[in-house]
């Protein structure tokens, strides 16, 4: 990787990703004291190598030093499913009630607003917790939050508790994919929309206060340009979302079925992937606006547990 001004002064070590095509490991980032010169570094390592980097910390963070390194890529988004409209339906009655109203009740239970819990483990005691039986099951691949008007730009997923075996991560780099496109897929694509839908999550359990759609057509979510900018590089991502009751916006049920599925056969062509095993104390962040990701299943009898946090995004560009 070629040496910016900026790595000179900072006393990181990055390098790529082994095993990836994409994708920076970064070594010795003290969180808690970042300088503007680390700050530099990350972000030549973001534009070089597609916008996924692998922190690897080798101890766990404090919720303090977690929301650093995400201030580090833009500002914090509050988690999904605990403000009215952000995964979550608005129940009836809430209808006017304001985000600072949501937060304080939100902080009064003594949760933080801006950190989700990802696991089978209470976050305090870690304590073994029921989950939902999906949850150790493959989850699908996925930007996140991609069913509303203005998703999360970074994603940051911290390894607190990992299984020995399994549960690993996928990362699908869609500005590969897009590049790959033929002209007349590309061509086709302009002008194109796709809903993404919010009913699922991405383990396929609905989510707080949704109810199943008669059909994609119907379901509930945001239609986004199928060919995206991405503004920080300047290149074009494919924009899928997420395959459960996708649609393609004005198409016959079964012909946005078709285009779907040789649009996601193409998207997921394994020289576009990499596949993250975990070690606990890494922070992995991804750009959503370039990158989809999934989970592989693990067995029932272990447990996994992470940190997660975001950042707030900017409005979808449509690709020219
Ligand atoms: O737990 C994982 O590996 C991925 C979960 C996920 O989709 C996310 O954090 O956005
Ligand atoms: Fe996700």
């Amino acid at each position: 990787m070629s040496k910016s001004t900026a790595t000179l002064t900072s006393s990181i070590q990055v390098q790529h990703l082994p095993g990836a095509r994409f994708g920076a490991l970064i070594e010795g980032l003290e969180p808690a004291h970042l300088s503007q010169a680390d700050k530099a570094a990350i972000w030549d390592a973001y534009k070089e190598r597609h916008g996924l980097i692998c922190f690897d910390f080798g101890h766990l963070l404090t919720a303090d030093e977690l929301h650093a390194l995400t201030a580090v890529f833009g500002e914090n988004e509050f988690a999904p499913g605990l403000i009215n409209g952000l995964g979550k339906a608005i129940p009836e009655g809430e209808e006017d009630l304001s985000i600072e109203d949501q937060v304080a009740r939100i902080r009064s239970t003594g949760r933080d607003p801006y950190m989700a819990y990802i696991g089978n483990l209470n976050p305090e005691t870690l304590d073994a917790k029921p989950v939902d039986r999906k949850f150790f099951g493959e989850w699908e691949w996925h930007t996140d939050m991609s069913y509303v008007e203005v998703p999360p730009t970074f994603s940051l997923l911290h390894a607190r508790v990992v299984p020995d075996d399994g549960g690993d991560t996928g990362f699908c780099s869609q500005v590969m994919a897009a590049r790959a496109l033929s002209s007349e897929r590309r061509q086709q694509l302009r002008g194109l929309r796709i809903k993404h839908d919010s009913t699922y999550g991405s383990s396929g359990i609905l989510r707080p206060g949704m109810t199943a759609p008669p059909s994609p057509v119907e379901a509930l979510g945001y239609a986004h340009p199928a060919l995206r900018m991405v503004p920080s590089t300047d290149e074009e991502a494919l924009f899928l979302g997420r395959p459960t009751n996708a649609y393609v916006m004005g198409m016959a049920l079964d012909e946005s079925e078709t285009l779907l599925d040789a649009l996601w056969a193409h998207a997921t062509q394994p020289q576009f992937c990499y596949r993250h095993q975990w070690k606990v104390g890494q922070v992995v962040v991804w750009d959503n606006r370039m990158m989809l990701h999934m989970r592989y299943p693990f067995d029932e009898t272990k447990a996994r547990l992470m940190w997660r946090t975001q950042t707030k995004g900017e409005a979808v560009i449509a690709a020219a």
